[in-house]
């Protein structure tokens, strides 16, 4: 299977390919070195919370494996690589002292990318919140916006000038959402108004951390990245067709709207507004700052009908499943490419945003290695078909810079644990041996087309 030349060139030359990971799912080295606990250790520790009651004490054991994880990402020739930091392996405590081995770690990181060539784009936020500041309410305090600013601008103090660019957070809607409303990922709640609060301080913590990232190193690339939906009426039907544009309001406007207007979405607002903070008004301006660059993470479209079901809370939506028309994942995701296209024309329409790139894309299937190689055919596939599309939208002029490839390494799935694999490298989680699957070679391959390409056209 190869990638059509007419989709490698239209992708502007400049296009960069990666590969992405987060702290918690792969460094393991939970204890080490100083590292503090986060709400990620202590929700994996209570039974129940995430499939086989797996952890990530020790997950890809990337934090002493670094180097060897690096060569690896070089081998697959790509331009860049991003990674997010664990607030707590720098701050045991989330704010005040100092844990220098944890620094050291990204040090030797951040060194070991530029040494290969490789772009280091870092994330500060991918869940982790230091356990200590959610003893004090997490999200829901507005102090935790505050540490998280002083917990910015030690990172670009230390590392701005070594890095090719900066995010805030990483899908603020699953820490969120997921954390506060549906209780499926730590710190594991379920409470409409603890979740508006939560949104509400994020952003306010983004805000002001832009600012003082700007105001350390004006010229390193700054933003965020979302989740956002690609969002479809489950049915013609009127209800329907409301019920998704309630959704879209709930899911997307209450992040795209503070962070690039300046504002919540009305409807939210008029049914939940009482849950955001005190004088959420006068943080509006904070929010909402210039950015250099945003980030979009898409698997799969979201179909939903309304629901009218007495409890049911704003936006009265139940979100369906299409598996008997589409392929899906194995975790169940409807594969749908032409989806992220349509998302990315649209939200332009809506929104002035910035250049954007793919911060995450791809696909679990749970190919085990036959004979030393994983035959992952299904998400080579996968990537072919949203590389496709993501070209289709830059020729209607959306403007992308670049694509990571979701992820590097099979690694803890959060509340699937080890069970889901999304790799392009397989582990085997009992010896740490790493395999490139079938879909790493064809990365290789892209993006090795890809730089050809540009090098001759600069002969
Ligand atoms: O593994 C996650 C990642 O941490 C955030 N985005 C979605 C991925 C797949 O579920």
């Amino acid at each position: 299977m190869s990638i059509s030349n007419a989709v490698i060139t239209t992708l502007p030359q400049d296009f960069i390919f990666g590969v992405a990971t987060s702290a918690y799912q792969i460094e393991g080295a939970s204890k080490t070195d100083g590292r503090g606990p986060s709400i990620w250790d202590d929700f994996c520790h209570k039974p129940g919370n995430v499939a086989n009651y797996d952890n990530g004490d020790f997950a890809c054991d990337h934090y002493n494996r670094w180097k060897t994880d690096l060569d690896l990402i070089h081998g697959l020739n790509v331009d860049a690589y991003r990674f997010s930091f664990s607030w707590s392996r720098v701050l045991p405590k989330g704010t005040g002292q100092i844990n220098e081995k944890g620094l050291a770690f990204y040090d030797r990181l951040i060194d070991g990318c530029l040494e290969r060539q490789l772009q280091p784009f870092a994330t500060l936020y991918h869940w982790d919140l230091p356990s200590s500041l959610q003893q004090l309410g997490g999200w829901t305090h507005r102090d935790t916006a505050y540490a998280f600013v002083e917990y910015a601008a030690l990172m670009v103090t230390r590392f701005g000038d070594r890095l090719a660019s900066i995010s805030t957070f990483n899908e603020p809607w699953c820490s969120s959402m997921l954390g506060y409303l549906e209780g499926i990922h730590a710190p594991g709640l379920k409470d409409i108004s603890l979740t508006m609060k939560s949104i509400h301080n994020q952003h306010l913590g983004h805000g002001l951390a832009v600012s003082q990232i700007k105001s350390i190193n004006p010229s390193l690339p700054t933003g965020i990245v979302l989740n956002l939906q690609s969002i479809y009426p489950g049915s013609d039907s009127e209800e329907d067709q409301s019920a998704a544009i309630r959704h879209e309001a709930f899911n997307n406007g209450t992040f795209l709207d503070p962070l690039f207007k300046g504002s919540y979405p009305s409807a939210v607002t008029d049914s939940l507004g009482h849950h955001l903070p005190e004088n959420w008004q006068d943080d509006l301006c904070n929010i909402h700052q210039p950015l250099d660059f945003w980030g979009l993470n898409f698997y799969t479209p979201t179909r939903v009908i309304h629901t009218c079901q007495r409890e049911s809370a704003f936006p009265h939506t139940a979100q369906i499943f299409l598996d008997s028309e589409h392929e899906c994942t194995d975790l169940g995701w409807e594969i749908n490419a032409a989806t992220l296209k349509e998302l990315l024309i649209d939200v332009y329409k809506k929104y002035q945003l910035p250049p954007c790139y793919i911060t995450e894309n791809g696909a679990c299937f749970n190919d085990e290695p036959t004979e030393g190689t994983v035959d992952d055919t299904r998400r080579v596939q996968y990537f072919e078909d949203h590389i496709a599309e993501i070209a289709k939208a830059h020729q209607a002029g959306v403007p992308i810079r670049g694509y990571f490839a979701w992820s590097l390494l099979d690694n803890f799935e959060w509340a699937e644990g080890y069970t889901m694999r999304f790799g392009l490298i397989h582990v085997d989680f009992h010896t740490q041996r790493r395999t490139i699957k079938r879909s790493g070679e064809w990365l290789a391959n892209l993006a090795q087309s890809h730089h050809a390409r540009k090098n001759s056209s600069l002969l």
